[in-house]
C-alpha cells in the first residue's frame, strides 16, 4: 500500500471514530430532602449536555428542579413528558435559574431531553443532550 493510502485510511478511521457525543459521561445526583420537605436539584444545560444527567428523586416527595443554561447564543430547552408519573414539563432555558415543581407519583426511569435542532444538523438530543430522572420508591 502506498503511504498516501495509509494516511487517507487513517484520516477516514479518525473521522468515523467520532460518534457524535452520544456516550456522555454519567453524572449522577441524588436529591436530598430539605428541612421543608422539598427535594431540590440544580441542573445546568449546555452544548450538548445536562449536568447532572442522571437525577434520582424519591416518590411522593415534592421536587424542585432549578435549571439554567450555560452562557452563549445556542438555545436549549428541557422536556420531560411523563404525565403518568405526575411529571410533565417543557421549559425554554435561560441564563438564570428557573424552577420546575412536581411531585413524582410513580417509580421508574424517565428520560428528559433538549429538543432543539438547527436545520439539517443533528438534534441536540442526538448530540448527547439527554438525561434521566429516576424516581425511587
Ligand atoms: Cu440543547
Amino acid at each position: 500500500m502506498k503511504s498516501w493510502m495509509v494516511a487517507a485510511i487513517g484520516v477516514a478511521m479518525l473521522l468515523l471514530g467520532q460518534p457524535g457525543a452520544t456516550a456522555a459521561e454519567k453524572k449522577a445526583f441524588t436529591a436530598k430532602v430539605d428541612a421543608d420537605g422539598i427535594q431540590r436539584v440544580e441542573i445546568l444545560g449546555g452544548s450538548y449536555f445536562f449536568d447532572p444527567n442522571y437525577v434520582i428523586v424519591k416518590k411522593n416527595v415534592p421536587a424542585e428542579l432549578s435549571i439554567r443554561k450555560e452562557r452563549g447564543m445556542t438555545p436549549h430547552d428541557v422536556v420531560l413528558k411523563a404525565p403518568e408519573a405526575g411529571i410533565d414539563f417543557a421549559l425554554e432555558l435561560k441564563d438564570t435559574l428557573q424552577t420546575v415543581r412536581f411531585t413524582p407519583t410513580k417509580a421508574g426511569v424517565y428520560p428528559f431531553t433538549c429538543e432543539k435542532k438547527l436545520l439539517f444538523f443533528e438534534s441536540h438530543k442526538e448530540k448527547g443532550m439527554t438525561g434521566t430522572l429516576e424516581v425511587q420508591e
